[in-house]
């Protein structure tokens, strides 16, 4: 069977048969193209697909035997409860028509070579079958094309985000490339040509330009920018490369409008070692309800891996959060004996932050341990990886990579954008990274000489 399309990266059919995994289901990721619309494609849907097991150019009906993510399992009709000719196919892309599509554009339905004679009337065989049946919608891959499409921000467009190398502060970067709401960026000041960072527009790491200054962040930009940017925002009149601040959605406000304060005690995702959760501390307050979080007993100088949180971001949690989930909380480096929060709160005559300064809501999400996604590796964000969701706390999801060690997983919220479904990579023709497979040692296979007879001379 060849493979259909001419995919780049890692393909994940015959791996999810191996694996027997689960894909976590599209409505999942409401960031991504058709979530909104898959509930309605199910197991048993029939499509008219190229029939690659015949000899000539034609096509043939397939049935949908279980769905994974954007992909699907096929099986042509015909083949009863014979599973040996199933193959994988992504359902959003331009091969996959609905039934009826060979008659409208006058294209021939040719069965499978090997049952060709299993009926012999086998348009009667086909009324029976696609009786009551479903198909996809006739708009059905110009409604993907047009979802992939709907991003505000375009190429050549200005904007802020982190600064990759000291993620205190902000910078001027410009879009290169978006891949389905992904931006690959280049900081403005960058002298180096091949310097990028990969992020996605929903990301709380990228902000419309002004943001740093609106927020009192620190910002790495020079003079020029800064009284541009000012303006700008006094004016309400930006340019037409600029990212703007109606393009993103608006961040939720505090509960009961209360608000943390410096030196307030929490914990915290570890944004420079995504698998901890860590003692942290509220180092600033900015406006807008933004905030500075330190990871306490960091060895940073003068504040340059504090990093900037929201305070309705689901990413930090009140003191205690992880010993009422059974998660490991990484405590001070260099902390001597056991951690607890009582006695460490003493010692730095300090206090917690009262719980009802974070969010509580918890979405119906709907990921479930063992689903597999592709998903960013936010070390290396160039990277999208094939990946298990490990736990799932609340609304908190553990990725792990498959094949890398467990110090490589990803603590992440349940509506992160940089978590997609089984076949996005394949939809955006972007590389995917397969699992890491081990190579080991092929062991020498020992022989019983006494079992080999000498020819005789
Ligand atoms: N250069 C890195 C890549 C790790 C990518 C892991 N992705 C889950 C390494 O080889 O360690």
């Amino acid at each position: 069977t060849k493979r259909p399309g001419g995919m780049k990266g890692f393909d994940w059919g015959p791996y999810l048969a191996q694996t027997g995994s689960d894909a976590a289901p599209i409505t999942c990721f409401k960031h991504c193209p058709m979530s909104d619309h898959w509930q309605n494609i199910n197991t048993g849907m029939k499509v008219e697909l190229e029939n690659h097991l015949c000899d000539i150019h034609a096509f043939w009906i397939a049935t949908v035997v279980k769905v994974a993510g954007y992909k699907a399992l096929m099986r042509f009709e015909g083949f009863g409860n014979e599973s040996t000719y199933d193959f994988w196919i992504n359902l959003c892309t331009q091969d996959v028509h609905p039934v009826g599509w060979c008659a409208t554009v006058g294209k021939p339905l040719v069965p499978p070579k090997s049952i060709q004679d299993k009926y012999i009337d086998w348009k009667e065989y086909l009324i029976k079958r696609l009786t009551g049946a479903r198909t996809l919608p006739s708009n059905f891959y110009n409604k993907v094309v047009e979802c992939i499409n709907d991003i505000p921000i375009k190429k050549g467009m200005q904007l802020e985000v982190v600064d990759k190398m000291c993620v205190s502060a902000m910078k001027v970067a410009k879009v290169q490339e978006v891949v389905g709401g992904r931006l690959r960026l280049h900081y403005t000041d960058s002298k180096e040509e091949i310097d990028e960072f990969w992020c996605h527009m929903r990301s709380p790491l990228v902000h419309p330009i002004g943001w740093s200054q609106t927020s009192g962040h620190k910002l790495h930009a020079t003079q020029e920018y800064r009284s541009k940017c000012l303006n700008k925002i006094t004016m309400d009149k930006y340019d037409p490369d600029d990212v703007t601040p109606d393009m993103f959605e608006k961040k939720k406000e505090p509960p009961h409008g209360a608000k943390f304060q410096e030196g307030m005690k929490l914990e915290a995702i570890d944004p420079l070692n995504l698998s901890a959760i860590c003692v942290a501390t509220v180092m600033k307050v900015l406006k807008n309800n933004y905030l500075m979080i330190g990871i306490d007993g960091s060895i940073a100088q003068n504040g340059t891996d504090w990093f900037n949180y929201h305070s309705t971001s689901p990413c930090i949690f009140p003191v205690g959060f992880c010993e009422v989930n059974g998660i490991e909380l990484t405590p001070p480096r260099g902390y001597k004996g056991q951690f607890k929060w009582f006695e460490y709160l003493r010692q730095t005559k300090s206090s917690a932050a009262p719980v009802k300064l974070f969010d509580k809501e918890i979405p119906k999400h709907g990921f479930k341990p063992a689903n597999k996604v592709e998903a960013v590796d936010l070390m290396e964000p160039r990277l999208i990886c094939v990946a298990t969701v490990s736990r799932v706390v609340g609304r908190l999801l553990r990725i792990h990579f498959d094949g890398w060690e467990v110090t490589y997983d990803q603590w992440v919220d349940c509506e992160t954008a940089d978590l997609y479904p089984v076949g996005w990579c394949e939809v955006m023709n972007y590389g995917l990274e397969g699992p890491r497979v081990k190579i080991e040692p092929i062991s020498p296979v020992p022989v019983v000489p006494k079992l080999v007879k000498e020819s005789p001379f």
